[in-house]
C-alpha cells in the first residue's frame, strides 16, 4: 500500500515538471486518491492558466467523493486570474486533504486550510515540506521580501580560478556543465552580469539549447553607461536588455542605448557603487522574479558582502590553473580573519560530467 508520502513525492514531481514556466506563480501539483486507485492529476502549468487542483478535480469527476486530495501548496483562498481553489475543494466531497505546505502569499496564508477545516475536511499540513519548500524556494522568497531569487553561478578549477592571467577562460567546465547553464537561463527571468564582462567578453547572454527555449532578460550593472553601442546585449531582437545605471538619464549615449530597445533603470549609487537592494526591488517591480547572476567577479562579491546571493551553484572543474595573477570568482574587499568569510551550507554534490557541482546556501536563509 502506498503511503501518503508516496502520493506527495507524485504531486511534487508533477509540480517540478513545470519549474522556470509558471513565473510569478509558485509550481504547485496535485493528486487525487480514492480507494488506493489514482482518480486524478493536475499540475499549474502557466500562470494566468488553471491551478494544478482545477486539473485534478477535472480528471476526477464524480470520483473525487470521499477520496483524498495531495497537494504541494496549501489550496488558495483568494479570487486572483482564478476563483480560490479551497472553495472547489470545498464542494467536490473529498474526505482528506493533504497539504505538503503553507503558502506564503499574504492573501492566502492559511486561509485556504482554515476554509477546508471549517468546511469539516480534514486536513493534514507538512508532509514533504521541506522538498515542497524547496521546490518554491525562488517563490517562497519573493513572497517574504519582494524581490528577485538571486543565484549565483561559478565555474572553476579545481583551484579556484575561473580564467587564466589573460582573462582566457574557454572552457573551465565540460561540455554537460555548460549545457546545464542553458538549462538554467531557459528557467529564469533574469539573467546578470557586470559591464566588466561585457567589455571583456562581448557575450550574447542568450539561452542556447537543442528544441524550443526561452531567453531570459539581459540585465547590465553598468553605473557610468560605458556599454558599447555594437555590443550583442544592445541587440534587442533576441532578448530583451535593462541596464542598470546610476548616469544621467538623458545623454546622448542613453538616448542611443534606448532607441536600439535598451531599457534603462537608473538607481542611486553609493560611492560609485549602484545600490543593488534598490536595483533588485525596481527589478522585482518588472516582474523578474530571479535572476541568475554570472559574474564577473567583482559583482559576484558585491551581492555576496551584501547577502544578496540566495543560492549558489559551483561547478568545479578537475584542472589546476595555478598562479597569482588568475582570476577567482569573488574579489571585492580582503578580510582580514577567516571569521568574517560569508558562512555557506552545503546543500548537494552532483557529479555534472567529469565536474563536480555543489548547490549551497547562505547559512543564514
Ligand atoms: C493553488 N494552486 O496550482 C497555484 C496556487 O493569479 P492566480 O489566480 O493564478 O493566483 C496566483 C496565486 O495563487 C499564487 O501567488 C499563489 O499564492 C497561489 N498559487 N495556488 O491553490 C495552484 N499555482
Ligand atoms: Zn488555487
Amino acid at each position: 500500500m502506498k503511503l501518503d508520502q508516496d502520493y506527495m513525492r507524485m504531486a511534487l514531481e508533477l509540480a517540478a515538471s513545470a519549474l522556470g514556466k509558471t513565473n510569478p506563480n509558485p509550481v504547485v501539483g496535485a493528486v487525487i486518491v480514492k480507494d488506493g486507485v489514482i482518480v486524478g492529476t493536475g499540475l499549474h502549468r502557466k500562470a494566468g492558466e488553471p491551478h494544478a487542483e482545477v486539473h485534478a478535480f477535472r480528471m476526477a469527476g464524480d470520483h473525487a467523493k470521499d477520496a483524498t486530495l495531495y497537494v504541494t501548496l496549501e489550496p488558495c483562498s483568494h479570487y486572483g486570474k482564478t476563483p480560490p481553489c479551497a472553495l472547489l475543494v470545498k464542494e467536490s466531497g473529498v474526505k482528506r486533504v493533504v497539504v505538503a505546505t503553507e503558502d506564503p502569499n499574504p492573501q492566502v496564508a492559511g486561509r485556504g486550510i482554515n476554509i477546508l477545516r471549517e468546511a469539516g475536511i480534514e486536513v493534514e499540513v507538512g508532509i514533504l515540506q521541506k522538498e515542497a519548500q524547496q521546490l518554491n524556494e525562488r517563490f517562497i522568497h519573493n513572497m517574504i521580501h519582494g524581490t528577485p531569487f538571486v543565484i549565483s553561478k561559478v565555474a572553476m578549477t579545481l583551484d579556484g580560478k575561473i580564467a587564466t592571467h589573460t582573462g582566457h577562460s574557454q572552457w573551465i567546465t565540460g561540455e554537460a556543465a555548460r549545457k546545464e547553464v542553458h538549462l538554467l537561463r531557459n528557467e529564469v527571468d533574469g539573467i546578470l552580469v557586470g559591464i566588466g564582462t561585457v567589455l571583456a567578453d562581448n557575450p550574447r547572454l542568450t539561452t542556447r539549447l537543442e528544441g524550443p527555449s526561452k531567453n531570459p532578460i539581459r540585465i547590465i550593472l553598468d553605473a557610468n553607461l560605458r556599454t558599447p553601442l555594437e555590443a550583442h546585449i544592445t541587440d534587442c531582437k533576441e532578448a530583451k536588455t535593462i541596464i542598470v545605471t546610476s548616469a544621467i538619464a538623458h545623454s546622448s549615449k542613453a538616448i542611443a542605448l534606448e532607441e536600439k530597445g535598451v531599457d534603462l533603470l537608473t538607481v542611486p549609487s553609493i560611492n560609485g557603487q549602484l545600490d543593488l537592494k534598490i536595483a533588485l526591488k525596481e527589478l522585482y517591480k518588472r516582474g523578474i522574479t530571479d535572476i541568475l547572476l554570472e559574474g564577473g567577479s567583482e559583482v559576484n562579491a558585491s551581492f555576496m558582502r551584501q547577502g544578496l546571493i540566495n543560492k549558489y551553484l559551483v561547478y568545479i572543474a578537475p584542472k589546476i590553473v595555478g598562479g597569482t595573477n588568475s582570476y577567482t570568482p569573488f574579489r571585492g574587499e580582503d578580510i582580514d580573519k577567516v571569521e568574517e568569510a560569508v558562512p555557506l551550507r552545503f546543500e548537494k554534490t552532483e557529479w555534472v560530467g567529469a565536474d563536480i557541482k555543489i548547490t549551497a546556501y547562505p547559512v543564514s536563509n
